[in-house]
C-alpha cells in the first residue's frame, strides 16, 4: 500500500467516524438514566418517605409493595396513594436541553380499596399529564398492568421526573413500576 492510498484510507476513517461519532458521544445514548428504576433497591413497606434509593418521596408517604400483588417486574413496584396519603416521588438525572427524552413506566391500580378510578400525574421540565386506570375487573392477581409512553423535551442540564398521586384515593392509589428515561 503506498502513501497515497494510507493517507486516503484515514482521511475516509476519520470521516467516518465523524459522521458516527456524535450519535454515541451525547451522554446517555442507549441508556436508562434512572437508577433503581423498577423500585427493587430498598425494602418493601408502607408509609415509605425514605429508602426508596435513588428516588426521592417529596409529598406525604407512598407504599413499596412486594408480594401483595402481582408484579409486572421484579419483586417491588409503589402505590403513589401511601397508607395512608397522597403521595409523590421523583428523581433527577443528567440531560441535554432542547434534546427529546422517551419515558416508558407501567401502570395499574391498587384494586383493594378506595375509588376504584386511579388517577396520578407524571411531570419532567415543566411538561405534564395526567392519567387514569380503573380496576373494575381486576384483582390483586391480575392487576391488568399497562405500558405507557410519553415524550419530554429538556430545557436544562439537570431533570426531575415526578409521579404524583391525584385525586381523593389515600390508601390504595395508582401502581408504578419500570420506569425509563431514554435520549431520543
Ligand atoms: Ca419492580
Amino acid at each position: 500500500m503506498n502513501h497515497r492510498k494510507i493517507i486516503s484510507m484515514l482521511v475516509y476513517l476519520i470521516s467516518m467516524a465523524t459522521i458516527f461519532m456524535p450519535c454515541y458521544a451525547v451522554a446517555g445514548f442507549g441508556k436508562n438514566l434512572l437508577l433503581n428504576p423498577g423500585f427493587e433497591q430498598g425494602t418493601a413497606g408502607h408509609a415509605a418517605t425514605s429508602g426508596i434509593q435513588h428516588w426521592e418521596v417529596v409529598r406525604e408517604n407512598v407504599d413499596v409493595v412486594g408480594t401483595y400483588w402481582q408484579q409486572i417486574n421484579g419483586k417491588k413496584s409503589i402505590d403513589l396513594a401511601g397508607t395512608p396519603g397522597s403521595g409523590a416521588i421523583q428523581q433527577t438525572f443528567s440531560t441535554i436541553p432542547g434534546r427529546r427524552y422517551e419515558v416508558n413506566f407501567f401502570i395499574a391500580g391498587n384494586p383493594s380499596c378506595d375509588n376504584p378510578n386511579k388517577q396520578m400525574r407524571y411531570s419532567a421540565a415543566g411538561q405534564s399529564k395526567g392519567i387514569g386506570t380503573n380496576t373494575k375487573g381486576k384483582s390483586l392477581r391480575n392487576m391488568g398492568w399497562k405500558k405507557i409512553t410519553w415524550n419530554f423535551t429538556a430545557n436544562s442540564s439537570l431533570t426531575t421526573l415526578k409521579f404524583e398521586s391525584v385525586g381523593p384515593n389515600r390508601s390504595c392509589g395508582m401502581a408504578l413500576d419500570n420506569v425509563s428515561v431514554f435520549l431520543r
